[in-house]
């Protein structure tokens, strides 16, 4: 399935409707910092569901209780949709 990337003016003009996410090296970019190891795997296993369900997967590092998190979408070249979409479900998770 082919999907376009977003133009930056489109990205830029949703990006103050995405809480706690900003635009980093071309990429959809949050930092969460949780209580434990455990909050945090327990979160991207969540995530990992998702992210299967959806055929879109997040670029992700952890580190104990900290997780940062990359969206793009490789097949665009750039953001899309799908990226806005994953980040909004990832709020949701974390509300
Ligand atoms: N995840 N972030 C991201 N970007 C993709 O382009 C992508 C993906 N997960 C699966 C996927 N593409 C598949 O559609 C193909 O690679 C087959």
């Amino acid at each position: 399935m082919t999907i376009k990337k977003l133009a930056l003016e489109d990205i830029q003009q949703r990006l103050p409707q995405l809480n706690d996410w900003s635009l980093r090296d071309g990429k959809l970019y949050r930092a969460i910092q949780f209580n434990t190891f455990n909050a945090a795997f327990g979160f991207m296993t969540q995530v990992a569901l998702m992210a299967e369900k959806a055929d879109h997967h997040p670029e992700w590092l952890n580190v104990y209780n900290r997780l940062e998190i990359w969206l793009t979408t490789h097949e665009a070249g750039g953001i899309t949709e799908r990226d806005f979409s994953l980040a909004h479900q990832m709020n949701l998770l974390l509300m």
